[in-house]
């Protein structure tokens, strides 16, 4: 069944806005139900294997000492550099390591097929890249970001359970009405998480390590806050989707996180509905950095 071009470009709610999501949602027809699509690789232009293999090699250049160890080491499980990769080619390689798999869409989708394809193991993957003069900074998530950003962390084995059970999480949450706030964990872990190792800081959130800018920015700068992650801060703490994140959570292991994912989150959900969101960038009384 597919769904129709109406319906398919219900705007995704990303973040705190919503915004008509960029991509093509109907093509002919070919978008299903649970939004995925494929990747027609075929349509790519030169341009845009060009504009994937200067991200590529500049972005892979910056990660020395600034990501983490996990993401350094399953990097080159993407395989090629100087093009975009089939979705297939990856496939192989990460099914084999942690049985999950990427899936092609046309972009933002919303956030119950979005959990639900993260709780069956299958990561959305945009099918576009972007323009060249978008080359240094894009609003959307495009194929470079969830390749580049996302997709190797999802060879560690604990990240991608992780990763998995927010899937899990987020389809009660979106019952609940909390997928909000649940969205507040994705983004401070998935998109913009830091992780304190031996040798110090890193980042392990795509959207760190997928930006020119932010990855020196997220493990470098003083000016950010960086607080522990904890679930109430964290899920109370508001974020800004176009421009650096003036407040980090930091954890000390992917156990931690995925520990963190085992109880049941509806009594969260109820204590989170008392209590007042927090603007990034400001500490309550007390608070210290980590
Ligand atoms: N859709 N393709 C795509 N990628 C995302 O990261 C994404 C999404 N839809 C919703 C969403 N993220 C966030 O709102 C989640 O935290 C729910
Ligand atoms: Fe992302």
């Amino acid at each position: 069944m597919n769904i129709s071009t109406e319906a398919a470009v219900t705007p995704a709610v990303y973040g705190e806005s919503d915004r008509p999501p960029r991509g093509d949602y109907s093509r002919g027809g070919a978008v299903l139900a649970d939004y995925t699509c494929p990747q027609d690789w075929a349509s790519y232009t030169p341009a845009d294997h060009d504009t994937y293999r200067r991200l590529y090699e500049r972005q892979a250049a910056q990660l020395p000492g600034l990501a983490c160890d996990a993401f350094i080491a399953s990097l080159p499980s993407l395989g090629v550099k100087n093009r975009i990769p089939r979705f297939d080619e990856i496939n192989e390689r990460l099914y084999k390591a942690t049985r999950w798999e990427i899936v092609a869409v046309p972009g933002l989708i919303p956030e119950l097929p979005f959990f639900t394809l993260l709780a069956n193991r299958k990561f959305p993957v945009t099918d576009w890249i972007r323009k060249p003069e978008e080359f240094d900074y894009i609003v959307e998530p495009d194929v470079f970001h969830d390749l580049f950003g996302h997709v190797p962390m999802l060879f560690d084995p604990t990240f991608a359970d992780y990763v998995q059970r927010y899937g899990q999480g987020g389809i009660k949450a979106h019952a609940l009405g909390a997928g909000e706030k649940l969205a507040r964990l994705y983004w401070y872990t998935v998109e913009f998480g830091l992780i304190r190792q031996p040798d110090g800081l890193r980042a392990y959130g795509a959207g760190i390590l997928s930006s020119v800018g932010e990855l020196q920015h997220a493990v470098r700068s003083s000016e950010p806050y960086r607080l522990p992650l904890d679930l109430l801060r964290t899920m109370r703490t508001r974020y800004k989707i176009d421009s650096y994140q003036s407040t980090y959570f930091v954890i000390d292991s992917f156990s931690q996180l995925f520990d963190l994912t085992a109880p049941d989150f509806t009594p969260l959900y109820n204590a989170l509905a008392t209590q007042p969101d927090i603007e990034a960038g400001t500490l309550l009384p007390g608070e210290s950095v980590a």
